[in-house]
């Protein structure tokens, strides 16, 4: 096993990452920012090393700096966490050409899955469902209005560079569309350096369902179930769970292959999500596959009894799975929520100094954070600032050991979405899983705060 890895993130996800490595006897190396001296992963690691000024662009996304940092440790690997680096293929192929092993897949299923128009051509190749739309990339207006077509209206013009929300144009009517197109593409080329855009049908009442996957370097890939994350907000999720409770048995098999299909087409290795788009009739359609190690992790590994992290770091170092598909049965049922420094129905970020905190405990609670009593939140980076996860043996006991979880949490100087969360909970059609994509944001319009 690996003696030593890096880990090119902060927050929960690096406190997560050290547990791990920790209870695989493996010495870790943190990096941080000068904003981040006192930040609970610098403490929790066996050495930490300062990469660079508070911005991200300065430290947690300083190549040169992290590749440093791992040469003065003589760390073996690196983990990137999620966010900053994670996906960025050209940092991976640095790391490995450096000597080091990189936790995750390799630079080739990235870039294919980063590129959102080649990730859909090997996905119709290996017969995962696309959303009806453009043959490939779409060049000019006159080509959209041919698509267009065929598609109809609603339509959705995506950035084949961009991803989790970001450069997509919506089009309800023809009309629209040559100002869309033209303001997708823009945006695209200014954002991603890439104003390559393609064309959907726009799917109108969907739910987000993803399935995580995990590969070996031996060719063996296995999925983990699904999870749902239609409780979402402005593409930030708010609140996960796994298994989805409104997909009945074959249409959870059905994406459950299709996302070990979509993993298997790019030879992939390491943890991974295919997200897909889940329409009512419980018609789906692959939307896009995330390369790392995911926020929501927690309620897979709850529902499956796998530690996705420890599996991330044992497959690259090259072990095989020591399970099949047949091994992984799903047990009852996890929800996460993501508890923000922020107000809980204006989402202004609210940083400062933690002046008590109390994490909630008892029968199947977990709760992953890097807080602590006398920590000040710094405003420079994402606002989540914990992550309690529950599990019980059903969807109704889940919820309401989240809700006596919840009372028990204490956060004290700075705001917390904690209220957001348990208006939510109290929520009957979330309670009867009676939602989509749009229910948090329609649901906030009507609620009095
Ligand atoms: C869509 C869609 C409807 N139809 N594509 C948003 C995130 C990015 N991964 C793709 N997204 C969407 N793509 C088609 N053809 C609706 C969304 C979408 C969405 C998807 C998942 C979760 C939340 C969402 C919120 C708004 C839009």
């Amino acid at each position: 096993m690996f003696h030593k890895i890096l880990i090119a993130n902060r927050g929960e996800i690096a406190v997560r990452i050290i547990r791990a490595c920790k209870e695989l006897g493996i010495a870790t190396v943190a990096v941080y920012s000068e904003a981040d001296k006192e930040a609970m992963h610098a403490r929790l690691a066996d050495e930490a090393v300062c990469i660079g000024p508070t911005p991200s662009s300065k430290s947690y996304l300083n190549i040169p700096s992290i590749m440093a940092a791992a040469e003065i440790t003589d760390a073996e690997a690196i983990h990137p966490g999620y966010g900053f680096l994670a996906e960025n293929a050209e940092f991976a192929e640095i790391v490995i050409e450096s000597g080091y092993a990189w936790i995750g897949p390799s630079p080739e299923s990235m870039r294919i899955m980063g590129d959102k128009v080649r990730a859909k051509a090997r996905m119709q190749e290996a017969n995962v469902p696309l959303v009806p739309g453009s043959d490939g990339a779409v060049h000019s207006i006159e080509e959209a209005r041919q698509v267009a077509k065929s598609t109809g209206f609603p339509l959705i013009i995506k950035a084949a560079s961009g991803g989790g929300g970001r450069g997509m144009q919506v089009v309800h009517a023809e009309p629209r569309l040559p100002a869309a197109f033209n303001k997708c593409q823009t945006e695209a080329g200014a954002a991603f350096g890439d104003h390559t855009v393609f064309i959907e049908k726009y799917l109108e009442e969907p739910k987000h369902i993803e399935v995580q996957v995990l590969g070996d370097k031996h060719g063996n890939i296995i999925h983990l179930f699904e999870r749902e994350c239609s409780m979402q907000r402005n593409n930030q999720k708010v609140l996960e769970e796994a298994p989805s409770p409104s997909i009945d048995e074959a249409t959870r098999q059905a994406i459950c292959e299709a996302g070990l299909n979509a993993a298997k087409a790019v030879n992939y290795e390491g943890a991974g999500t295919i997200e897909f788009l889940l329409n009512p009739d419980n018609s789906f359609y692959f939307m896009e596959m995330n390369t790392r190690i995911q926020v929501e992790h927690p309620v897979t590994e709850w529902i499956t009894g796998v530690d996705l992290i420890e599996w991330q770091i044992r497959v690259a170092f090259g072990e095989k799975l020591a399970f099949t598909q047949q091994n992984i049965k799903m047990k009852g049922h996890a929800i996460e929520c993501r508890i923000n420094a922020e107000h809980p129905f204006k989402f202004t970020p609210s940083p400062g100094t933690v002046e008590l905190y109390h994490a909630p405990g008892g029968r199947s609670v977990r709760v992953d954070s890097a807080l602590y009593t006398g920590y000040t939140v710094p405003p420079h980076y994402d606002s989540m600032i914990a992550k309690i996860i529950t599990h019980a043996r059903d969807r109704q006991k889940c919820i309401r050991r989240m809700q006596r979880a919840l009372d028990e949490l204490a956060v004290i100087g700075i705001t917390t979405n904690t209220e957001l969360h348990k208006r939510l909970l109290a929520n009957p059609g979330f309670q009867r899983g009676d939602f989509n994509i749009h229910f948090l944001e329609n649901w906030l319009k009507q609620i009095p705060s």
